[in-house]
């Protein structure tokens, strides 16, 4: 017999019940945006439930020291790819909620062990719900579908639209729950980041995928502005994209087009205005111009807390706190674009961008691991994006092995290369692990063997680029 998405609702219903049941709880949850968004989630529908509990935020290393304690265990955002045998057989209930490929069968669930993952259903958990999406419909069979912004922004988190330029399958209806309670708005609009908080002009200069005359070069994306006729200040005020008419926005993407089209090598023309634009999702109880409002700045803002391993004060802006806590994540924020400039100035001074046939690579010695794949992104529009770029760098002081990022341009992904699959194959080839998304992914190699990691991933690539 079939499993379908039915019995997924079936399994929903049975953790609604163990919830009702339980007193003391734990939550394990992923230390990154979809993560914290989820246990976000998971704390406030046991806040209104009036069920203690507590949560931590964990690396998926962490899981095999684990140890119950508690009456019911929940894993969010992760759970499913590892082992948990030694949880299995403890008296504690276990309850997974995940989106990340299943190790186990869809039949293991029984005994007070219950795992809740899309994949079981034929749903893909890697653009149809994230995390954070499977804990909303948890939350919603208690009907707290106030919840569904955080949903939303677990799914932009994990960039769960980064391909088709907006939210589809079950993340859609997330987002529609969200719009019905007047929380959420969704729009096409241009994708550029910093849509609320960045000076138009310095958005356009970081725009990426493609390297344009307007890239890196502010006083480039100034002259592009003025050639549209397209001001630049609302009175002292400068314009950021959310200050943009219809009209203007429609001038910028036909530049952009017209621009990219140059650059590109024909094939992948067709892409073009995939790149450049996308729905964009606003959270209409934030304060316009603050990163809160839009769902693609917030999760960077939640990523630069879990990346400075600080992730209990985005638990507790997602939670709703607007005061401490808030002014913590605004600080932490500016800490980590301060450390990601001077990251960047440093790769640059000294160009320590290495070049082989099909990708180009850095060694970010010292940079910390938490960032590293930040920095391969932002470092792409300054080599060549028609390749991947690799960064590595050391996985922690008492660890000697590497961890390996990897970013290109998302027009590579359009044209049919899956990085997170092939980072997966190179990685097991020298005794590492690695997997991820098609544009952005990772891997952990023993660190004598990064020089045959680079030469195998340039022998794959041969061809493919
Ligand atoms: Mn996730």
């Amino acid at each position: 017999m079939a499993v379908t998405e039915k019995d997924m609702d079936k399994r929903l219903t049975k953790a609604h019940e163990m919830l009702k049941k339980v007193e003391d709880v734990k939550i394990y949850s992923h230390i990154d945006c979809d993560g914290i968004a989820a246990g976000a989630i998971l704390s406030s529908t046991l806040d209104r439930l009036e069920i203690d509990h507590e949560i931590e935020f964990i690396t998926l290393d962490r899981i095999p020291e684990l140890k119950k304690e508690n009456e019911l265990t929940i894993f969010s955002d992760l759970g499913s790819g590892q082992n948990l045998n030694h949880f299995e057989t403890s008296e504690s209930k276990i309850l997974i909620l995940d989106h990340h490929p299943p190790l186990r069968p869809v039949s293991t669930s029984g005994n007070g062990f219950l795992e809740i993952n899309p994949n079981y259903y034929g749903i893909d958990g890697s653009f149809q719900v994230s995390g954070g999406g499977i804990c909303y419909l948890l939350a919603r069979t208690f009907g707290f579908y106030d919840l569904s912004w955080l949903g939303v922004l677990s799914a932009v988190g994990d960039m769960q639209n980064s391909l088709s330029g907006k939210l589809v399958g079950i993340n859609e209806g997330i987002l529609q729950d969200g719009i019905n309670k007047g929380m959420v708005e969704s729009a096409n609009d241009l994708a550029i980041y910093g849509r609320q908080t960045r000076p138009l002009f310095v958005a356009l200069s970081y725009f990426g995928d493609v390297k344009l005359p307007i890239t890196n070069n502010r006083n480039g994306a100034i002259q592009f502005l003025k050639n549209l006729d397209i001001p630049l200040k609302n009175g002292k005020r400068q314009r950021t994209l959310y200050d943009l008419s219809k009209q203007e926005k429609g001038r910028i993407f036909t530049e952009l087009v017209r621009m990219m089209s140059r650059e590109v090598p024909p094939r992948y023309v067709k892409y073009i205005p995939r790149l450049v634009s996308g729905d964009a999702y606003e959270f209409l109880k934030e304060e316009e111009y603050s990163p809160l409002r839009d769902a693609s700045e917030f999760s960077t803002a939640v990523n630069a807390c879990s990346r400075h391993k600080q992730p209990e004060i985005a638990l507790n802006v997602l939670k709703g706190d607007r005061g401490l806590a808030l002014d913590d994540m605004d600080q932490l924020s500016l800490e980590h674009r301060r450390y990601l400039a001077q990251k960047m100035e440093w790769i640059q001074e000294e160009d320590r961008i290495n070049h082989l046939h099909n990708l180009q690579y850095f060694h970010g010695n010292g940079i910390k691991s938490e960032v590293i794949g930040t920095i391969a992104g932002m470092i792409l529009s300054y080599g060549d994006w028609r390749k991947p770029m690799i960064g590595f760098t050391q996985i922690n002081d008492e660890n000697e092995g590497l961890k390996v990022s990897l970013r290109c341009s998302r027009l590579l992904a359009f044209d049919g290369i899956h990085f997170g699959h092939i980072i997966n194959k190179v990685a097991s080839k020298v005794g590492g692990s690695g997997g991820g998304h098609s544009v952005a992914c990772g891997a952990y190699i023993p660190a004598e063997k990064q020089d045959k990691f680079l030469e195998l991933f340039d022998e794959k690539l041969k061809g493919m680029l």
